[in-house]
Order: C-alpha cells, then structure tokens, then sequence
C-alpha cells in the first residue's frame, strides 16, 4: 500500500493527499509526529538524503523531490495509478501555472496560516517551529505577518484574481476535468484554510465553488 508520509498543514503535503483521495487507491497517512523538531523518519526512509516532506513510500520504492520545481511525487502517482494529470499537451501552461502557485500563492498563504502555528503546532514542537522561521525570515517575521493580516490577505485575493478568471470559462482551470494544477492550486489554498480562521473572499465566486468541487471530486474512468 502506498504511505504518505507528510505533515497535515503542509501545503506540498495537502496537494499530494488530495491526488491519492482523487484516485480511489487504498493509502497510508503516516505525520510527523514532531513535524518541526523531528525529521528522522524522512531521513532514514531516504537513506540521509532528504529531510523535507511529503514524502511517498510505495513497496520498496521511496519517492521525494528531486528539485525544487520538480514533480516527481505526483507524476509518479499518475504514472502509476493512471490519472491522467499530466497530458503531454498542457506540459508547458501546467508548468508555468504549479511556479505561479507554489512561489506566488503560497508566499502569502502560508504566512496567513503561520499567524495562528500556536494552533497547530505541538507544544514539544514549538521551539523547533519558531526558530526554523526566523531562522529563514527574521526574529519576529511571525508577529509581522500577524500586523500584516489585512494587507496580505488583500495581497492573496489579487494573486488568485487570475485563477477565478480561468474559471469563469470552465469548471476546471484547464478545461472539463482536474489536471495537476489543480490540486496544486488546492493544497496552497488549503493550507491558508487550515486553521479554519479565514474563507475564500466572496469576490472570486468562481473559485469558491471551485475549491468545494475539489475537496470531494473523485476520479471517473
Ligand atoms: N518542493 C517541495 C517542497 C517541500 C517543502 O518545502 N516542504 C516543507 C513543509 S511545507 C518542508 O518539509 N520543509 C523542510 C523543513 O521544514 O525543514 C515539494 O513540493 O514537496
């Protein structure tokens, strides 16, 4: 059976659930059980090699990210259980569209999310928690992000303008059915929804229904 070894909240993680649900296969949910504090499971399933998640356990084979704008999880998912996400004709739109959202979107999303880490994060993962984020962003960035609220959600309703206009003009953002971005879209936008403190604004209608059609939306073959 295929494991997902992942941290519930986290975006990348969100995106490749969603992909395993979608397809109907059985699969494993393994979190971390000290997300920030503890990556020694990534570490010993990648043979020292990795340390961030997702990671995809299948059989003997251990997949993770060769890159930092690679694919590899979810193309080996649709390889392997025939999903279709990945046609070879929207290669190029796709590969612009998953940049877009994992730098742009998710810049934003996750530090909207971060204002409330107090919510979501284990009290044995704290420390790790805070200092990995100020280690990247400056002492005190999360208190910043909290006095920045209005501005970065504002900031968020204007990257994901385009995205409602896509889908003013099909159901999906290429067309009739999901193709990666997609889900992609779906994991920045769920991690932002996470704690549960905000909802997509009433602006972008198109998007909101949207993301309800995503949450449940099942392969048809
Ligand atoms: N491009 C990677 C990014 C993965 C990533 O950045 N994961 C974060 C969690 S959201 C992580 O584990 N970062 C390393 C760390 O926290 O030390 C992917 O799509 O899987």
């Amino acid at each position: 059976m295929i494991e997902l070894v992942q941290a519930p909240w986290s975006p990348f993680c969100i995106v490749q659930r969603r992909i395993l649900e979608f397809s109907g296969a059985k699969f494993k949910i393994t979190n971390l059980p000290k997300a920030y504090g503890d990556r020694s499971l990534v570490w010993k399933l990648t043979k020292g090699k990795y340390y961030a998640v997702p990671v995809i356990r299948d059989g003997a084979k251990v997949i993770y990210e060769s890159g930092d704008d690679t694919q590899d999880i979810a193309r080996h998912l649709d390889a392997k259980l025939k999903l279709g996400l990945f046609p070879v004709a929207r290669e190029g739109e796709q590969s612009v569209l998953w940049r877009y959202f994992e730098h742009e979107i998710e810049a934003v999303g996750f530090k909207l999310n971060d204002i409330y880490w107090r919510e979501f994060v284990t009290k044995a993962d704290e420390l790790p928690f805070l200092r990995h984020k100020e280690r990247k962003f400056g002492r005190g960035c999360v208190d910043q992000w909290r006095a920045q609220q209005k501005d970065l959600l504002r900031q968020l309703e204007q990257l994901l303008r385009p995205c409602e206009q896509m889908l003013a003009h099909s159901e999906f953002l290429l067309g009739d059915r999901p193709l990666f971005v997609d889900f992609e879209l779906f994991g920045m936008i769920g991690n932002f929804l996470y704690t549960g403190h905000y909802a997509l604004p009433k602006s972008l209608p198109n998007l909101r229904e949207w993301y309800r059609c995503m949450q449940t939306v099942r392969l048809v073959r």
